[in-house]
C-alpha cells in the first residue's frame, strides 16, 4: 500500500529532506526532531507501512540471568553494586530456572528471549553455561537474545555457534554526552563489542536511554549513531529511564512524553527497517502515550512482568491494550528484513 504525501507543506517542513546515500548527518536528524509533530509522525507512518503492518508487534520477554553486583559505574543502573538501590546480588540462574521462564514467556506470546547479566564482560566459564541456555531456549523455539556485556575475542563466535540470534549492546546515548552517565568503560569499547558481534554474524540489537538529561541534540547525536551503523542495527531499544532510588540519575526532570514518541518516530524514519522497540519505561507511560510510540513507528515491545530488576506492564494488561488499539502480536516467522543487511 502506497500513501502520498499530502500537498500543502508549511516553510519549516521541507527544512528535513533525507539526506544523501543514507548516511545521517546529526543535523539531518535534529531537523526530523524539529518537524511539527503531525508532520513527524506522519513521515514516520509512511516509512513504517512501507516495511510493515503497522497492526503487528514483536513480542521480547526479558530475563535477568545474572543480578547485581556489577562493578560498572552506569548512572541509571540498579544493578551497579556501587549504588545503593536495594536489589541483591545474585549468582547465575540455574538452566532449569531460565528454561522453565523461557516456556512461559513462548506460551504468553513471546517469540524472542533476552537473558541479561550483569557483568562488565562475561568470563569464558560464565559462557559456558549461557551457551547451554542459548541452545536449549532455541530448542524450544524462540529467537534469543543475551546482553552480558562487553566481548572479548572470540566470545560472539561461541554464542553464534550455540545459536543465538541476536546480542544487545546499547550506545546508550550521544558520544558527547557519554562521560556524564558512565566512565568505567568508553564508547569505543561499545562500538568494538559491537563490531565483534557483527563479525560473528549474530544480528546486532543496540539503542539507547533518553530521559537522562540529555539534550535533543544528544537525542540526535545518539540516533545519528545507531543510524550509520553499517548495516544499522536489526533491532533498536529506545528506553525510556525508570529512575530507580539510589542512582545518580534518581531524581532528575522527567522528559516530556511528546519528546519520547519524537524520538520513536525519528528511530523509525531513520532506520526504516529495523524493529523499533518501545522499550523500558512503559509501566511508568500510560496507555495514551504507548499508542502515540506505535503511532511513531514503535512495533516491538518488552512482555511480562518484569523487565531486569524493575516491573514492566503485566501481561494481561498488554493483551488488553494491544486488543484495545487492534494490534496483535508477531507470530513466530523470522522477518524478512533479518536475514538482509540493510
Ligand atoms: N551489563 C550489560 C551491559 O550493560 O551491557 C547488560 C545488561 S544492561 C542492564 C542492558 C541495558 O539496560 C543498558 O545498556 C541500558 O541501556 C538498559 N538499562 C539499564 N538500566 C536502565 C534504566 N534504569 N532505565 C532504562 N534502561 C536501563
Ligand atoms: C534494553 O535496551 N533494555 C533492557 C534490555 N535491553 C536488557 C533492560 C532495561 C532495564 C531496565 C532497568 C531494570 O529493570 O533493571
Ligand atoms: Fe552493569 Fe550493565 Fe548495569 Fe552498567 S548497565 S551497571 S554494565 S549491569
Amino acid at each position: 500500500m502506497s500513501y502520498q504525501p499530502v500537498s500543502f507543506h508549511p516553510a519549516p517542513v521541507t527544512a528535513a529532506a533525507a539526506p544523501a546515500a543514507d548516511t545521517w548527518p546529526v543535523d539531518a536528524v535534529l531537523a526530523l526532531f524539529e518537524l511539527p509533530f503531525n508532520e513527524l509522525l506522519y513521515r514516520a507512518q509512511q516509512v513504517h507501512r512501507e516495511h510493515f503492518d503497522p497492526a503487528e508487534v514483536e513480542l521480547a520477554t526479558l530475563l535477568s540471568i545474572k543480578t547485581g553486583g556489577c562493578p560498572e559505574d552506569c548512572g541509571y543502573c540498579p544493578q551497579a553494586a556501587r549504588y545503593d538501590t536495594g536489589v541483591t546480588a545474585q549468582k547465575i540462574l540455574p538452566l532449569d530456572t531460565v528454561l522453565q521462564a523461557a516456556r512461559e514467556a513462548k506460551s504468553h506470546g513471546a517469540t524472542r528471549f533476552c537473558m541479561g547479566a550483569a557483568w562488565r564482560s562475561p568470563k569464558d566459564h560464565d559462557l559456558e553455561q549461557v551457551e547451554q541456555m542459548v541452545r536449549e531456549v532455541k530448542a524450544l523455539g524462540l529467537e534469543t537474545c543475551a546482553t552480558l556485556g562487553m566481548l572479548g575475542e572470540g566470545q560472539a563466535q561461541r554464542l553464534k555457534q550455540a545459536g543465538l540470534d541476536y546480542y544487545n549492546h546499547n550506545l546508550d546515548t550521544a558520544p558527547e554526552f557519554y562521560e556524564n552517565i558512565i566512565t568505567t568503560r568508553d564508547y569505543q569499547q561499545r562500538l568494538n563489542t559491537l563490531g565483534q558481534v557483527r563479525g560473528a554474524g549474530i544480528k546486532v540489537c543496540c539503542g539507547g536511554i533518553v530521559g537522562m538529561g540529555e539534550s535533543r541534540l544528544q537525542r540526535a547525536g545518539l540516533i545519528a549513531q545507531l543510524a550509520n551503523m553499517d548495516p544499522y542495527p536489526e533491532s533498536v531499544p529506545v528506553n525510556h529511564l525508570v529512575q530507580v532510588e539510589g542512582t545518580p540519575l534518581h531524581g532528575i526532570d522527567p522528559l516530556d512524553p511528546l519528546e519520547f514518541g519524537r524520538t520513536i518516530a525519528v528511530a523509525r524514519i531513520t532506520m526504516p527497517k529495523a524493529r523499533v522497540r518501545l522499550s523500558a519505561g512503559r509501566r511508568q507511560m500510560g496507555e495514551a502515550v504507548q499508542a502515540m510510540c506505535f503511532m511513531a513507528g514503535a512495533n516491538s515491545i518488552f512482555y511480562g512482568d518484569k523487565l531486569l530488576t524493575t516491573g514492566n506492564p503485566e501481561v494481561e494488561q498488554d493483551q488488553a491494550l494491544l486488543a484495545k488499539l487492534g494490534m496483535r502480536a508477531r507470530s513466530g516467522a523470522v522477518d524478512a528484513r533479518c536475514e538482509v543487511s540493510s
